[in-house]
């Protein structure tokens, strides 16, 4: 091989002990924050005085917003009080352990300062500072991982579904720009390559890829086009065609992405590919003035429980208003979370699932220690004086403790009865405001036939 000529790795064949290494932090960190953030936080929900329906973020859509009109909104986008800073400690406290963020949604405008693009936060706004630089630094202070959000749809760009094709409808299965592959070679894929370079991500999370514009080689050409960028990237598979629609898994290996993106629901299972479910809080990704329909934390502490069970990670949104700040409602359910996280932490980040059963009933879920024989049950019904479970095994004269309990609890094991864990009195007093109580278990997965 000439000396010039540097051996062209091929990503679209990696091999699985590479892949597990590439993987590691992200399946050992469990729990993120989308944001999904941009200019349609300006009219939050209401155009012309009247309210749009559906989620915030495609109001341009649903509004049938000309660009023009549009553009309008992007001239008033003044976030005052964006403060990074604060948004890194809201995840910190939290217990997230990486962001992803909206660089560009569907409505084509740029949160960073693009060389290739005026319509930006820097060139186009009132604001002129580079929201992508602000927090990218602020999660590196905070041992945050930085990751973003990427459409594959633009409603914006000419060659891709903006002015020139006044529907533009990605629902529309006759929209195909002729222009697109040029978007995708001389626009798409430089605004990527500036984003690697000056911000450093550890995901791109694309989406926006159902367009019939965007094809399966596309997405293949793609996903090898940004590994060789960064090598060590992780990307979700809707930068190729297989994912089947909000239950998110890819339908067949010949698609790439390196994990699963469930959208509003968790699997009903496992999985043996690695996933991540996404969900918001209320009902709309983007702000939206008139939604108030949050979820209680309670719900939300229940569904990162369930889906570390299942083996997935869990990426819960919030939508900062056209002011730059994150809804109370939202930071209100994230202390609750965060507070929850600060007791049973341990049963959640670097954990597995189970090899056979991830939950027992309803009301209890099964979660691993990775690489060690430690067992984690998290219980959502505290009220019976004791608890049977019948898919753990202590080892012998080991101690059963209760988190954020400072006693051993008494149980008793046998062959044909299982187990049986006795709740103390004094620990319904010390965990009564926990919506999820966990036990941890020296000893092995006991399987039934
Ligand atoms: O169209 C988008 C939507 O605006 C939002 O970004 C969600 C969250 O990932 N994804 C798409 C809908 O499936």
């Amino acid at each position: 091989m000439a000396s010039e000529e540097i051996a062209k790795v091929d990503y679209l064949k990696e091999s699985d002990k590479d892949f597990d290494a590439r993987m590691k932090w992200w399946r050992d960190a469990k729990f993120g924050m989308f944001i999904h953030w941009g200019v349609y936080s300006v009219p939050a929900g209401i155009y012309n005085g009247e309210e749009v329906k559906g989620i915030g973020e495609w109001i341009m859509e649903k509004g049938k917003i000309p660009v023009e009109e549009y553009e309008k909104f992007a001239k008033k986008f003044n976030p005052v009080d964006f403060d990074a800073r604060e948004w890194a400690k809201i995840m910190k406290q939290a217990g997230m352990k990486y962001v992803i963020i909206t660089s560009k949604h569907h409505d084509g405008f740029a949160l960073w300062d693009s060389k290739y693009s005026e319509y930006d936060m820097v060139d186009y706004t009132p604001f002129k500072r580079d929201i992508l630089k602000e927090l990218s630094a602020a999660c590196k202070e905070e041992g945050i991982s930085f990751g973003m959000y990427h459409s594959i749809m633009d409603w914006h760009h000419p060659q891709a579904q903006g002015k020139k094709y006044p529907k533009y409808n990605s629902l529309d299965s006759t929209l195909i720009n002729p222009e697109f592959p040029e978007y995708v070679e001389h626009y798409m894929k430089p605004q990527l390559k500036e984003l690697i370079e000056n911000y450093d991500p550890e995901v791109l999370w694309f989406d926006g890829e159902w367009i019939p514009a965007y094809t399966h080689e596309m997405g293949l050409d793609l996903y090898q086009y940004l590994r060789e960028l960064k090598p060590s990237l992780i990307i979700n598979n809707r930068v190729d065609k297989g994912r089947q629609g909000y239950q998110g898994m890819n339908s067949d290996d010949k698609y790439i992405g390196d994990f699963g993106t469930p959208e509003q629901e968790i699997l009903a299972g496992t999985a043996d590919v690695d996933w991540e479910s996404c969900m918001t809080m209320n009902d709309t990704w983007g702000f939206k003035t008139n939604d108030h329909n949050w979820k209680d934390a309670e719900v939300l502490i229940f569904n990162l429980v369930d889906v570390a069970a299942k083996g997935g990670n869990y990426l819960l949104n919030v939508g900062p208003t056209a002011e730059g700040i994150i809804p109370v409602p939202s930071v209100e359910r994230l202390q609750k979370m965060g507070d929850w996280l600060k007791i049973n932490g341990e049963a959640i980040y670097e954990t597995e699932k189970l090899d056979r059963n991830y939950k027992e009933g309803e009301n209890f879920r099964y979660i691993k220690k990775k690489e060690e024989s430690i067992y984690y049950v998290a219980s959502f019904d505290n009220t019976a004086e004791n608890i049977k479970l019948n898919y753990v095994k202590p080892a012998k004269d080991s101690e059963i403790m209760l988190l954020g309990y400072n006693k051993p609890i008494a149980y008793t094991f046998s062959d044909i009865d299982g187990l049986s864990i006795e709740l103390p009195k004094e620990a319904k007093i010390n965990l009564a405001e926990s919506s999820a109580w966990v036990f941890k278990i020296i000893g092995e997965e006991r399987i039934i036939e």
